[in-house]
């Protein structure tokens, strides 16, 4: 384990955002035939949403309502020390206004057009002693370049990330949707050392496609499955885990798992050396569910009343 990752190793809870255009939907779809399809952040491929309703959905998203001030003072509240936020998920939406496409919050959207809601989480993190971290797709199902030869795309890839690392200044990277054949093991190692000379601190995690945990960064098993049976000392992991059943927001999906229950993933993790990545979906305005913000409160509680927080 090396230096670089050492605020990653001491800090152990974080919060995991998944907010996206596909908020808008609030998890449900109606077909033609009046039947309901029902997915949160996989809901344009799920439930076949053609291209041209789900940007016209996207031209009506207006989370005028986030509220980074808000939401990083959550985290506070919930001992958690650093946030990972989806600058772009599998839809290819990106959060941020790149220059690389018009598919993006400040380009397609009712959103105000003075806002970035990037900069306001880095800003708001930075204030609190948060520290700051942006999960990206490597599946695009948007940009065409993914159908054929990929080589553009990846092109698009790198710049989209040279801006989240110049303009944002990410201390960590969450990869994902690495699952495709057009994205090799040497694509994973290439990207991981492009970006690491753009800032050598940055902490990347396994998925990004390299098939060495090289450095000290980390495993990814989802929901609490496939964790360590017992402590592993020097192999860094974080199992992220939802607060409902969903990680993007759905309507309907309010089954909050309670704060005992956050609080018994948060020991067991921690007791085997891994951090616990617990997420939320803000709603389609960009706030927080109550149930789930209750659930993290009460795992604060829980770590104040034991000394911990
Ligand atoms: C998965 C994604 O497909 C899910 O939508 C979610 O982002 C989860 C954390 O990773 O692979």
């Amino acid at each position: 384990t090396s230096p670089r990752t050492q605020w990653w190793r001491d800090a152990k809870f974080g919060m995991f955002i998944h907010f996206g255009t596909y908020a808008y939907w609030g998890g449900e779809y109606t077909r033609k035939d009046g039947t309901v399809c029902q997915d949160a952040e996989w809901i344009q491929l799920r439930c076949e949403i053609p291209w041209a309703e789900y940007e016209a959905g996207a031209k009506k998203f207006n989370p005028a309502k986030f509220d980074a001030g808000a939401i990083t003072q959550l985290a506070k509240d919930a001992g958690q020390r650093y946030v990972v936020f989806t600058a772009k998920h599998h839809d290819g939406y990106a959060m941020w206004p790149t220059k690389t496409n018009k598919w993006n919050l400040r380009d397609h959207s009712s959103f105000d057009r003075n806002r970035d809601v990037l900069a306001e989480l880095k800003r708001e993190a930075d204030k609190k002693d948060i520290r700051f971290g942006l999960y990206y797709s490597i599946t695009d199902w948007h940009d065409p370049g993914t159908a054929g030869d990929a080589a553009a795309y990846k092109k698009t890839m790198r710049e989209q990330l040279t801006e989240l690392v110049r303009n944002y200044h990410p201390a960590t990277l969450w990869f994902d949707g690495h699952a495709r054949e057009w994205w090799t093991l040497k694509d994973g190692e290439d990207l991981q050392d492009y970006l690491r000379k753009l800032d050598p601190n940055l902490i990347i995690n396994d998925r990004v496609g390299k098939s060495r945990f090289v450095d000290g960064d980390h495993e990814t098993p989802e929901r609490h499955q496939n964790i360590p049976a017992a402590p592993i000392e020097g192999t860094l992991w974080e199992s992220c885990v939802t607060t409902s059943n969903r990680w993007g927001w759905a309507r309907y999906d309010t089954a909050f798992k309670p704060a005992s229950q956050l609080t018994r993933f948060l020991t067991d993790i921690v007791g085997r050396d891994g951090n616990l990545l617990q997420n939320v979906g803000p709603d389609n305005t960009g706030v927080i569910p109550e149930g789930a913000a209750n659930s993290l409160r009460g795992v604060g509680d829980w770590l104040r009343a034991n000394g911990q927080h």
